[in-house]
């Protein structure tokens, strides 16, 4: 056996054998006991990681409770689901893009066509704006490396009439089962200023591989920061429009949870659907530390209109905001970042913990309203 490998034999064989839960997580408390994570309350069981139900109904829920700085790229089998493959796509046929309405030049764009342009887009989130504490345990939430063509070039390229002024992107979207709870049809109608402004792009790789099934392969628009309903998967059709085109059924199915005043009748009329600052709480570990019960909070925060660290939390309602011990600001607002939180409550019970940014002037209306508020009841301390 050589000599370094024998030292680095001797090496594991001299740490301490764990007692109690290993310890996942790099922690503050090295001299500590980890004693495992408190589940969050009254979220209900769920299924982490791996996708369940067929067609609209189709779900994953990415676990976040096991994140750490080196994961938050979520490796393609693990990334959230919100409608799996629709069922009645023709596979047998080759897949063509259309580009029409208000041009010059109409255009079909072959597979092979489009990803002769293809370029990396970088690391980007998606939430689905439905994204909720019970079951999902706020897990229809991840992120990707994606690579695309802008969906600008493309556009340029068919020479839009000057009233052209929106764009709507079409989905395939038929199922032979009908949903219980969603409306099939997915279009979105964008201005063709947001297009420019927010890059928005048709994706054809994810962590730099084809587009799974399930995440709307052969192509998909992903608009970088906005919610994922207006990410459009199974691409067929590029429409340009002017500024009479009405709302989109799939707009008005999610005008209130993209924060839209009232249903608007026209795709005009609404707002940009990007995401304001946001944060939750991904997970309470369980400490003993020189004999006392310690907690560590880790939770992750995104979205917004710049990188920030002002991250605030508390402990109930009765209690001051406090700023969170260690907050790392996002490299950009298309992607997310974590902080975490040591804790030593001093009664057991019931804590609801919320998040804010101290900035007033930061847009935070999902944490104003408490919509990432968790809950968790404490044995021991
Ligand atoms: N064709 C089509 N595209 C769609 C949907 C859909 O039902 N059909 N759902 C949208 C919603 S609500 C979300 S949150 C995202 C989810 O993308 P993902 O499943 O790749 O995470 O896809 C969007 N694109
Ligand atoms: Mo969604």
């Amino acid at each position: 056996m050589k000599k370094t490998a024998f030292a680095a034999l001797a090496h594991i064989l001299a740490q301490p054998r764990a007692r109690g839960a290993t310890k996942p997580f790099p922690g503050p408390f090295t001299s500590g006991e980890y004693l495992g994570l408190v589940d969050f309350a009254d979220e209900g069981e769920a299924l982490f990681n791996e996708p369940y139900d067929q067609g609209l109904e189709g779900r994953l829920v990415t676990d976040l409770r096991t994140l750490t700085m080196q994961s938050l790229i979520t490796p393609n089998d693990h990334f959230f689901i919100r409608t799996r493959v629709p069922d009645q796509i023709d596979w047998s046929k080759p897949w063509q893009l259309s580009v029409g309405g208000l041009v010059n030049t109409k255009q079909v764009f072959s597979v092979a066509a489009l990803e002769e342009r293809v370029e990396p887009m970088g690391d980007i989130l998606l939430e689905c704006s439905g994204n909720g504490r019970r079951p999902r345990h706020f897990g229809l939430l991840s992120a990707a490396h994606w690579s695309g063509v802008p969906l600008m070039e493309l556009l340029k390229q068919t020479k839009p009439r000057s009233r052209a002024t929106h764009i709507l992107v079409k989905g395939f979207d038929n199922y032979s089962r009908q949903s219980r709870s969603s409306v099939p049809g997915a279009s979105w109608i964008f201005s063709l200023h947001d297009v420019e402004r927010f890059g928005s792009f048709l994706a054809m790789e994810m962590n730099h591989q084809a587009l799974p099934m399930d995440h709307g392969y052969p192509v998909r628009l992903i608009t970088p920061r906005w919610y994922g309903c207006t990410c459009i998967k199974w691409v067929t059709e590029l429409r340009l429009v002017d500024d009479n085109a009405p709302a989109t059924s799939q707009m008005t199915e999610f005008a209130r949870r993209t924060h839209q005043t009232g249903r608007p009748k026209l795709a005009r009329d609404y707002t940009t659907s990007d995401m304001e600052h946001a944060a939750v709480a991904v997970r309470v570990e369980k400490w003993r530390v020189n004999g006392r019960f310690r907690y560590r909070l880790a939770g992750v925060l995104w979205g917004g209109t710049s990188t920030r660290n002002d991250l605030l939390i508390r402990f109930g309602k009765d209690v001051a905001y406090q700023p969170v011990d260690h907050c790392v600001a996002q490299t950009r607002t298309e992607t997310w970042s974590m902080w975490w939180h040591e804790w030593t409550p001093s009664r057991t019970g019931r804590y609801d913990i919320t998040l804010r940014f101290a900035d007033a002037a930061a847009a935070q209306r999902r944490l104003d309203s408490e919509y990432y508020r968790r809950t968790v009841a404490i044995d021991d301390v």
